[in-house]
């Protein structure tokens, strides 16, 4: 349980990491990285009772599920920072032979991945018999999930929405990163989505906003969402972030979804999140 100046400065140093990552690989995914760095912290240092020490059933803890599988830097550096595995294992990011994969896989037997994603779409499925089974087994911890905005353009998630609300799956928090890009443009030209909160809201869900990239929103909305499970409905937290937030020059460009900085754009991101006491991997 850590105080808000901790976890902001545990998010500095997980911006760094993510950077560093992608850098290093000269592939992989900054932007919606950057962009939920904030959630990822609060959820593993404040909001989620968990276990570092790793048990796939996740059994009597809550438990986590990315949907949108291609942000695995800011996940990776979350797990490694929490204490799941040694950080300067995130140097082996995308390297061959590395547990971590572009995309997280379970093959690999990384420490905090229960399934593997990257296919968008199926995580909202996965989480939804992941609260199912919680329920089944008498364990009343929460599921919680995240999922990107373009990501809902993939059908299986309005089926798993209508079915969340259907089997009234109220131990799960399922979040959208609400960041209005996707791959190749922002998401009202790819695939417009329209207003989320009246959708989640028509499909029985209890619907929250914030800021994604205010720790204290972060925290508080969070807290809340967990203070309204357990009463018959799931809850959608719908989370506005920017992509790339705290490189500028990466902040709100879809085209920063997939590439990685080249040696001057890296060093130019490093000057604008400096140095954090907890120190590079
Ligand atoms: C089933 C499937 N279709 C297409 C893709 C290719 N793809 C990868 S990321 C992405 C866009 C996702 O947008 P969003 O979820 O908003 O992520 P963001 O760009 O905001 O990080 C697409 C279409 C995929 N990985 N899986
Ligand atoms: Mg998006």
């Amino acid at each position: 349980m850590e105080d808000l100046s901790k976890l902001k400065e545990i998010a500095a140093q997980i911006r760094r990491d993510i950077v560093r990552m992608v850098h290093g690989a000269q592939s992989g995914h900054p932007g919606g990285s950057l962009g939920c760095t904030e959630f990822f912290t609060a959820l593993y240092f404040k909001i989620m009772e968990h276990d570092p020490n790793f048990h796939m059933n996740g059994i009597n803890e809550d438990i986590f599920f990315l949907s949108n599988g291609h942000i695995s830097p800011v996940w990776y550096a979350t797990l490694a920072r929490s204490g799941y595995f040694d950080v300067k294992e995130l140097a082996t990011f995308r390297k061959i032979n590395s547990r971590l994969q572009g995309h997280p896989a379970t093959a690999e037997h990384l420490p905090g991945i229960r399934v593997a994603s990257g296919s968008l779409g199926q995580g909202m499925s996965v989480a939804i018999g992941a609260a199912k089974a919680k329920k089944l087994n008498g364990d009343d911890h929460l599921v919680y999930s995240l999922h990107g905005d373009g990501e809902l353009d993939e059908g299986q998630n309005w089926e798993a929405i209508m079915s969340a609300a259907h089997f009234k799956m109220d131990n799960l928090i399922s979040t959208v990163d609400w960041n209005g890009q996707q791959i190749d443009g922002p998401t009202v030209k790819v695939m417009n989505t329209g207003d989320l909160h009246i959708k989640f809201n028509a499909f029985g869900w209890k619907v929250m906003e914030m800021n994604g990239n205010e720790m204290e929103d972060v925290v508080e909305t969070l807290t809340k969402a967990k203070s309204l499970t357990g009463k018959g409905l799931p809850v959608c937290i719908l989370m506005k972030t920017v992509m790339g937030k705290g490189v500028d020059y990466m902040e709100g460009h879809h085209e920063w979804h997939g590439v990685a900085p080249n040696d001057e754009q890296l060093a130019k991101a490093l000057e604008q999140l400096p140095p954090t006491p907890l120190g590079d991997y």
